[in-house]
């Protein structure tokens, strides 16, 4: 984990980048595919799910304070559903990428263009955002 500064123009230029988002949606994919074939049960999307939870409750979605064990599995049920398109339990590749990409969308509306401070998670999509942005700026620096 670390605090990154983030804003919405950051998060959306990682988007529109497509070679750059489709290599770190196929990067986070695999990772989270622990038995490596092609498809994401529930259990190995639990982990996504919590950071995306996080990223819901930064914007609202999660921030009453009595919410009880039973309410977070239904939310990361309800996530998981979202992902699973057709609805056969597993989330492959392409279900997995166009969720994503509809999900950085949403937060890169909520971030707007002044820039917030963010706990971002170690190879987290938002991490790499901002990775990417530093980099293209060191460019611009050093050329
Ligand atoms: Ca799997
Ligand atoms: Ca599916």
């Amino acid at each position: 984990m670390s605090v990154e500064l983030l804003d919405g123009s950051m998060v959306l230029g990682f988007i529109e980048d497509e070679q750059a988002f489709n290599t770190s949606i196929e990067d986070r994919f695999a990772s989270l595919d622990s038995d490596s074939d092609g498809r994401l049960t529930y259990d190995e999307m639990a982990k996504e799910l919590m950071s995306l939870s996080v990223l819901g409750s930064h914007f609202g979605g999660m921030d009453e304070p009595s919410v009880s064990h039973e309410e977070v599995v239904q939310m990361y049920q309800d996530l998981f559903e979202q992902f699973d398109k057709d609805g056969d339990g597993m989330v492959d590749l392409e279900e997995f990428r166009g969720e994503m990409k509809e999900v950085m969308l949403a937060v890169a509306n909520g971030l707007g263009f002044v820039p917030v401070q963010m706990v971002v998670e170690e190879g987290s999509f938002l991490k790499t955002a901002v990775e990417r942005e530093l980099a293209i700026t060191q460019q611009i620096f050093f050329d």
